[in-house]
């Protein structure tokens, strides 16, 4: 038995866990109510992939790690959703390629911010000595209003590369046309952040988080070179047309 007191084994047990996740999230203030909806639709789109990791999603992760290994200064972004989802594994990645994190978020507040960065230094940043940014809001993206335009300079403003899950379409555009690289974790192919971004995953977080680390961990002894060549033989739109197939055409039981 675990956290819902369910076994592993039920059919349903991802999903559950997955719900039970968010609705704890919201119940303490880091997720938003929105989440709640989002998290449907991630849902739906996750039942028409099969619940899996395809071969695409799989390259865009390697690409993905490649990507941060050769990143000067990488950042993962983390809003309510992920932070309710998967905050030790977060913790694991930004761990495996030497990144900060950063509380980012769509409907922002003091209080939310506050919970979400306490939340994550209890799930291990502080043990594992990785920073957790967001709190300075020293810095602006331009061309988003206000609220969703807050960075901290030492983090997303100045970072060269970002990891955005679940990002909104505007900030994607809008950090792609500052000139970072980003990577985005988002289950619907078709959405505005996955178009704009250098590396797409379409796939759960809670499978992409963990393989793109252990894709980092396998990496790290490659070099520039090497690392070079598995981005740039990566192809983005052919990821994002072979995910958009995959939903299309699945075969539901
Ligand atoms: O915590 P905040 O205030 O920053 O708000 C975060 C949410 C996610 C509520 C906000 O950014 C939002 O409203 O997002 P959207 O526009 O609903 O987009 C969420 C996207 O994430 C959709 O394309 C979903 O398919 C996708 N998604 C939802 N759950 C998952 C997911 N993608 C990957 N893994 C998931 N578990």
């Amino acid at each position: 038995m675990s956290e819902i007191d369910l076994p592993e084994s039920h059919p349903r047990y991802q999903s559950l866990l997955t719900r039970h996740r968010i609705e704890d999230g919201v119940d303490r203030g880091i997720t938003s109510r929105q989440g709640l909806i989002a998290e449907g639709r991630g849902e739906a789109f996750d039942y028409l992939l099969g619940e899996r990791t395809i071969p695409s999603a799989d390259d865009a992760a390697r690409a993905a790690a490649a990507l941060l290994l050769l990143a000067d200064r990488p950042v993962l972004s983390v809003n309510g959703n992920v932070a309710a989802l998967v905050p030790e594994e977060t913790v694991d990645l930004a761990a495996a390629v030497d990144a900060d994190i950063e509380v980012n978020l769509f409907n922002r507040t003091d209080e939310r911010m506050r919970a979400i960065v306490t939340h994550l230094r209890e799930r291990g940043a502080d043990e594992a000595g990785v920073a957790v940014r967001g709190l300075d809001a020293d810095a602006r993206i331009p061309g988003l209003d206000h609220e969703r335009a807050k960075v901290d300079a030492d983090g997303i403003g100045g970072a060269d590369v970002v990891v955005v899950p679940l990002e909104d379409g505007d900030r994607a555009e809008a950090l792609a046309a500052m000139g970072k690289s980003e990577v985005v974790i988002d289950l619907n192919p078709l959405s505005r952040s996955a178009q704009a971004v250098t590396v797409p995953i379409v796939d759960n977080v809670l499978r992409a988080v963990p393989n793109v680390a252990d894709h980092a961990r396998d990496l790290s002894g490659a070099s520039q070179t090497e690392l070079e060549a598995i981005l740039r033989a990566f192809d983005a739109d052919a990821a994002l047309e072979a995910a958009e197939d995959a939903i299309r055409s699945g075969e539901l039981d």
